[in-house]
């Protein structure tokens, strides 16, 4: 059996992105995560004694790159070099732009597609390696052209950065359908670019591996490396664990919770059920369901908020990135003075005079803000009265949730 063991978009070195990052130890232990998953990726290729690594696209995360990103990759690449294992890596998008990633600078046992595209055959086998790297960070061409045939009586890798067909509001790299990469006489097709996993194909083999570390919610999951292996010219496929950091969303549902005793005790579980070995996990929570409690819950909301950090921290393995109480107030058939209050500050948000005052007072809030932070606020001169709304409901809740936490 051969194996060969396929990843993309380290983006090596590139920051983790959470809210759970604003606590210093937590940044302390994770801010190698990228630099870990290379690790694993490396030691599973030794233990494995793979015969190759396939990189097929941004290993680096761009321009800002530093020389001790560079030293710390080619400290990785020379274990795999006194192992005998080649790597084999072509340029994306993200690497066209960093100045350091010159051939020079990496061991021998790296050999690196440029833009005309090659091929190489791996030592005593009967596999060949194609492949094409980006010339600079924009490809809007199909880059297929630049693949010579298939050797024939042999087996086919072909390695390519691409967004393949894209997806709307995002640019096209290198377009091209699964269509045309079925069409090249390829068995394998080691893909790179979208960071979420995925098998297109298996006939011939059309593989996206995704990201082996999420950096933000929205990668979330174990991700992975992807192993061939190779037997008498057939190719199956394994999933190599690779985060370090793991984001997840968990849910806990409130509705049938009667007290503080039980709310704590589901929120044990809940993390308890997410702790993994071998990797750390920064958690999204969701309180959902209809409570009776609803607005003792939120009067109290930042006592939860803190009350969930302190237990995850004592699992030694969970960080909080965010705590969501998507609650739905009880349907209750009396109507108090609470409520009726409730109802006018509801409605007063919502008058056009009013909105456009409290627009003016946070845009002058906002005005204090560095131009950057300002701008990931507000994007756009539309956000400003979206972010206005979302700023007076979550307020008014809060409010309301003190008067009936205190009357009811
Ligand atoms: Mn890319």
């Amino acid at each position: 059996m051969i194996r060969i063991l396929h990843t993309a978009d380290l983006h090596l070195d590139s920051p983790l992105k959470s809210l759970a990052l604003r606590d210093p130890y937590m940044r302390d232990s994770v801010q190698t995560a990228t630099r870990t998953a290379l690790v694993r990726l490396v030691d599973t290729a030794l233990s494995e004694n793979v015969a190759a690594l396939l990189i097929a696209g941004d290993l680096f995360d761009g321009a800002a790159r530093s020389a001790k990103t560079a030293a710390f990759l080619v400290t990785q690449f020379d274990r795999l070099a006194a192992a005998d294992i080649p790597v084999f890596y072509i340029k994306g998008n993200h690497d066209a732009e960093n100045p350091i990633t010159g051939e020079a600078a990496l061991p021998a046992n790296v050999h690196i597609f440029d833009g005309r595209g090659g091929k190489t055959q791996l030592p005593n086998t009967d596999i060949w390696i194609h492949g094409v790297s980006f010339r600079d960070r924009h490809a809007p061409d199909s880059l297929l052209d630049k693949f010579s045939a298939p050797v024939a009586d042999a087996i086919n890798i072909g390695m390519l950065h691409t967004s393949l067909a894209g997806a709307a509001g995002h640019d096209t790299y290198a377009p091209c359908t699964v269509a045309d990469l079925q069409k090249m006489g390829f068995d394998y097709w080691a893909l790179g670019h979208i960071h979420k996993r995925r098998v297109y194909c298996d006939a011939p083999w059309i593989v996206m591996p995704g990201i082996p570390q999420g950096r933000d919610i929205g990668e979330a999951g174990p991700q992975s490396a992807t192993m061939l292996e190779i037997v008498d010219g057939a190719i199956t496929l394994r999933e190599i664990p690779t985060a370090a950091v793991i984001f997840h969303t968990a849910e806990i549902d409130v509705t049938t919770l009667t007290g503080d005793d039980q709310l704590r005790g589901a929120i044990r579980t809940a993390l308890r059920d997410n702790t993994t070995p071998d990797s750390t996990r920064i958690l999204r929570l969701r309180l959902t369901g209809q409570s009776d409690r609803y607005w003792q819950i939120l009067r109290d909301q930042s006592l939860w908020e803190e009350t969930i950090r302190t237990l995850a921290h004592e699992t030694g393995q969970i960080w909080i990135d965010k705590v969501r109480f998507d609650l739905s107030p009880p349907a209750t058939a009396t109507h108090s003075a609470t409520d009726e209050l409730a109802e006018i500050m509801q409605a007063m948000r919502g008058e056009p005079g009013i909105a456009a005052r409290l627009t003016d007072l946070l845009e002058t809030t906002l005005s204090e803000l560095p131009a950057q932070a300002r701008a990931a606020l507000v994007p756009t001169p539309d956000a400003l009265a979206t972010l206005t709304q979302e700023l007076t409901g979550q307020g008014t809740a809060q409010m309301i949730a003190l008067m009936k936490g205190a009357s009811e």
